[in-house]
């Protein structure tokens, strides 16, 4: 499936509340929403396959793939578009071994030398980040500011998303940094309209 990273949705079940994960993926995708990764540490796996089915088939003809981050199992069950995988998670061999060519995978990297240590050649593509502290994720790595992120843009082989306390108004200083996209939670997850959240990614305003 071809992908475009310009803005890529990453789900947090919590902070989708009080509207839900459905709900603000829809009115993301109205918004212009071009990815979304379902990401949940807390689900069971079995509550997060019935996820990704609801969204695998809310997506269809959308153009929008559906990425699971970290768990194969849901990504294989759902028949999911790909899988996200952090520095820790399993090995991009693993996964590409198991999901097969079309996959998309994705890896998260933070420094240069997970950058230069990445199998490029199994990759569609990485995340940079975090650019900036943020609240959405525990144990985050050292934010890399919009200076590392263009230091590691400028030597990426692949197609890079941005992510980590990013709004709409970073959209012009991320792409100066070289990043093909931009990769957000709380901007669109938990905002009162999430469709005109999404849209202010592309038109500036919201
Ligand atoms: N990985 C690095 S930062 C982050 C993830 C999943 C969280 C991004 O969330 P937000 O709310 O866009 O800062
Ligand atoms: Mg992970």
């Amino acid at each position: 499936m071809p992908f475009d990273l310009s803005l890529y949705l990453v789900t947090d079940t919590a902070l989708c509340d009080p509207l839900g994960i459905e709900k603000t993926v829809e009115a993301a995708i109205q918004g212009g929403i071009t990815m979304v990764q379902l990401r949940d540490k807390h689900a069971s796996d079995e509550h997060m396959i019935a996820q990704a089915k609801r969204l695998k088939a809310m997506l269809a003809g959308s153009g929008v793939p559906l990425i699971i981050n970290d768990r194969l199992n849901v990504a294989l069950a759902s028949q999911a578009d790909g899988l996200h995988v952090g520095q820790s998670d399993m090995a991009v061999q693993e996964a590409r071994h198991a999901l097969g060519q079309h996959a998309i995978i994705g890896l998260s990297i933070n420094t240069l030398d997970q950058l230069q240590g990445a199998p490029v050649e199994l990759l569609d593509y990485v995340g940079l980040g975090p650019v900036f502290a943020t609240g959405s994720k525990q144990d985050h790595a050292q934010p890399i500011g919009f200076d590392g992120l263009a230091r590691l843009a400028s030597v990426c082989q692949l197609p890079s998303v941005a992510i980590g306390g990013l709004k709409a108004e970073h959209t012009a200083q991320v792409k100066t940094a070289g990043a093909s996209g931009i990769a957000v939670i709380s901007a669109i997850c938990g905002q009162p309209d999430p469709r005109l959240a999404a849209q202010a990614f592309f038109s500036g305003r919201y």
